[in-house]
């Protein structure tokens, strides 16, 4: 099965080259950007890629920085500038103002939250330089602020989701508590909305539901809030693998033995979660591939040579049972 829509474009420094001679040379190095697609990069051959990154809130986000930061490489003609925002818009904010400043080639980033940021995005489209966006998306009505959205269907992934828990579990009359992602965050927003779509019409409940910002530690002091909270919890829904450890660990804290008495369902698959989920403490896992650093390299050098890109760049995810784990596990990238 195709793992992408995209096919891999050799990243070498000599081919992004020759795309550069497709461009009007900028006579002004140094001001940034000249409007139209020209840009610096047609100077010296390299694009200069500002990449405002969200955080390192989860096994998911180490994994996409690594993919970013080995692909986006000076010897694949990238100078990369790379900052983490600490989940926090306003530091994303700031960085792409600064980028903008800066005079970079392309933007790339990775919103936190889905609304606020037409302002600084025609900042950006005034000033000239192209934006990406990767993994998350904005919620904006003008199309035209971002050139390309790479990312997964994070509806498909709580779809998946709820439908592997209907399958195994419609008829028990199951209980269930949500471990949301990041409050306003787009994979926060469309997780909820597809598992809940993916339940509608079965006798599994969502009786709590809250956010643990996508991280280990708060996953589990809200899985603590909701075993004091509730007698009866059946079933966990975590919009991550590292909330869904974290509930782990407040389970066996409370003497109660994960992936039995309480099943588990998370989404990403990254190591840690698959490595849970081949122990028999998770239940089920709907990845959500984080290696998207080819991919924007490869819409990167096709905006700055001119050429047309998609608008949307839809990544595919697999999903995971215990038995798929183990055999997974010994070749799993991330
Ligand atoms: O699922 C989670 C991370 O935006 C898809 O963010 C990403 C999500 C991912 O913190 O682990």
């Amino acid at each position: 099965m195709a793992r992408r829509t995209l096919t891999r474009t050799v990243l070498a420094a000599v081919s992004v080259a020759a795309l550069f001679t497709l461009g009007a040379c900028s006579s002004d190095a140094g001001t940034g950007t000249t409007g139209g697609g020209e840009t610096d990069a047609a100077d010296d051959g390299v694009i200069t890629l500002g990449f405002s990154q969200v955080g390192a809130e989860s096994g998911w986000r180490a994994a996409n920085t690594k993919s970013i930061q080995d692909t986006l490489t000076a010897e694949n003609g990238f100078d990369l500038k790379f900052s983490d925002a600490q989940q926090k818009q306003e530091n994303q904010i700031q960085a792409i103002r600064s980028y903008i400043t800066q005079g970079v080639d392309v933007i790339a980033f990775s919103p936190v939250v889905e609304t606020g940021w037409d302002a600084v995005l025609q900042e950006a489209k005034a000033a000239g330089i192209p934006v990406i966006l990767t993994d998350r998306a904005v919620d904006s009505s003008d199309e035209t602020l971002y050139e390309s959205f790479i990312g997964s269907d994070f509806v498909k992934e709580g779809e998946m989701a709820g439908e592997w828990a209907v399958e195994q579990y419609d008829g028990e009359g199951y209980q269930a508590v949500e471990l949301q992602g990041t409050t306003g965050a787009a994979p926060a927003i469309d997780r909820k909305e597809g598992f809940e779509s993916a339940i509608a019409g079965s006798d599994i409940e969502i009786i709590d539901s809250q956010t643990g910002n996508f991280t280990r530690a708060e996953g589990k002091t809200v899985m603590e809030g909701f075993l004091n909270a509730h007698d009866d919890i059946d079933l966990v829904f975590a919009h991550n693998d590292d909330m869904g450890l974290g509930a782990i660990e407040a389970i066996e804290a409370a003497g109660l033995t994960p992936g039995e008495d309480i099943k588990i369902i998370t989404i990403d698959a990254v190591k840690d979660g698959m490595q849970a989920l081949a122990d028999g403490k998770i239940n089920y896992i709907v990845e959500c591939n984080p290696l998207l650093g080819p991919d924007l390299a490869e819409i990167a050098q096709k905006v700055i040579a001119g050429e047309e890109v998609e608008k949307r760049i839809v990544v595919q995810d697999e999903a995971f049972d215990q038995e798929a784990a183990k055999e997974a596990l010994p070749t799993r990238e991330y």
